[in-house]
């Protein structure tokens, strides 16, 4: 069998996702995804011109090889862009060879390890009423763990808060960067009000999660763990920017509030001394972003030997064959803590028929074989490109900081 062509299909049904199909002379096609939110276009042409041309007449069952040709053999390694390509490539080799086979990908990686994958979602509001609200609605529908956030008194915009009631969060702007405010002094005196309000209403059935966002220092990443204690999160995430992994050493120091890092990491030399040195919990890194399948085994299997879990990231923003694929790998890895799953609209279901499904707080992959998610091409065609952007945030005094 030979791969004899790989295309690009870049659509926007209600936000972009970039997907590589991939064909063979003599088996199934093949599908992955390569969406990098805001940088779409960047991983499409690293595809098209100069990826695509060097799968042609490969064998597509070689995909550790073709793993390492596409890494090794750039010279150039890692980046959001360059893994991101190699990722989707990955992706389709697997589902490929799922296909072939007859079986599920997780029934290629080792078989299930569990009945099903646990997943958290979000609930946030303007508010704490209203995240409240969004957070009963959320337990009613049968999720076992909730990431709550909320709106700051003093800022218009928050990261992970809708802007208006029940909308679904969707942090990209159509056209252009949006600009937010952001102050770690207000943050930090009202987030414990909210993990607070929401314990005494709901008690302590469903794990708790919260998102940061890269926004605080060490020692503030360690005041806000510290301060949340009472309130035993699930986890908190992106507590502090991760570019410097010894940083986490101060927050450790400090509380036994449990860490999820790891959904900007593109390779395991990323989260390497994160988790050799126990310095979180979960590791957040996605099929997507992390170099697919087969990078993402490699980088579950280091954390195992700390007794580090998964958590992959799942937005809206990878599309539902990165969730195909995690699902898979999820029901598998050995080590699985909790998978996101942010929801998709009805739009972007459409183009994306897929096997997977949400039972009561769970999901399954399903037994399709292959990754078991499949992309209506003409469908897609109806949804052209849009450029769309992540926002920028900036202190009360005009400088820029993280997102
Ligand atoms: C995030 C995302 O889901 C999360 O935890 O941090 O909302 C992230 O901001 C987006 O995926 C960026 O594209
Ligand atoms: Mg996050």
């Amino acid at each position: 069998m030979k791969i004899t062509h790989a295309d690009v299909i870049v659509s926007c049904p209600g936000r972009n996702f970039v997907t590589l199909k991939i064909r063979t002379d003599s088996g199934p096609d093949g599908i992955g995804d390569a969406t990098l939110n805001g940088r779409e276009l960047a991983v499409a042409s690293y595809l098209k011109d100069h990826i695509c041309p060097l799968l042609i007449g490969r064998d597509p069952s070689r995909i550790e090889d073709i793993w390492q040709y596409l890494y090794k053999g750039a010279y150039w390694r890692r980046g959001p862009v360059t893994v991101s390509a190699i990722a989707a490539v990955d992706m389709a080799l697997w589902d490929i060879k799922g296909k072939q086979a007859g079986l599920p990908l997780y029934q290629l990686l080792g078989g299930a390890s569990r009945e099903g994958v646990i997943v958290y979602t979000h609930a946030n509001g303007r508010d704490i009423d209203e995240t409240l609200d969004q957070y009963a609605a959320k337990k009613e529908a049968g999720y076992k763990a909730i990431r709550v956030q909320c709106g700051i008194p003093g800022m218009k915009s928050v990261y992970g808060v809708s802007k208006s009631k029940d909308a679904a969060y969707e942090p990209a702007t159509k056209g252009w960067s949006e600009e937010q405010c952001w102050s770690s002094e207000k943050y930090l005196n009202y987030v414990p009000k909210l993990f607070e309000a929401v314990r005494e209403r709901f008690g302590f059935d469903e794990h708790l999660l919260h998102d940061v966002h890269h926004r605080l220092t060490p020692i503030e990443a360690a005041r806000l763990g510290k301060a949340l204690e009472p309130y035993s999160l699930f986890w908190l995430e992106d507590p502090t920017p991760a570019e410097d992994q010894a940083a986490f050493r101060l927050i450790r120091q400090h509380t036994t509030t449990p860490l999820a890092v790891g959904e900007v990491f593109n390779s395991i030399w990323d989260c390497k001394q994160l988790i050799e040195e126990q310095l979180i919990d979960y590791i957040r890194t996605t099929v997507t972003h992390a170099g697919g399948i087969t990078h993402l085994r490699r980088i579950a299997d280091l954390a195992a030997l700390y007794q580090v879990r998964t958590g992959s990231h799942g937005p809206s923003d990878l599309s539902p064959v990165c969730m195909g694929a995690a699902l898979h790998f999820d029901l598998w890895v050995p080590n699985f803590g909790m998978q996101e799953y942010m929801g998709y609209s009805e739009q972007m279901l459409e183009v994306f028929p897929h096997a997977w499904r949400f039972d009561n707080g769970f999901m399954h992959p399903g037994d399709a074989p292959g990754l078991g998610v499949e992309i209506d091409e003409k469908l897609a065609a109806r949804y052209p490109y849009e450029p769309a952007y992540l926002p920028v945030a900036r202190l009360e005094d005009g400088t820029l900081c993280s997102w």
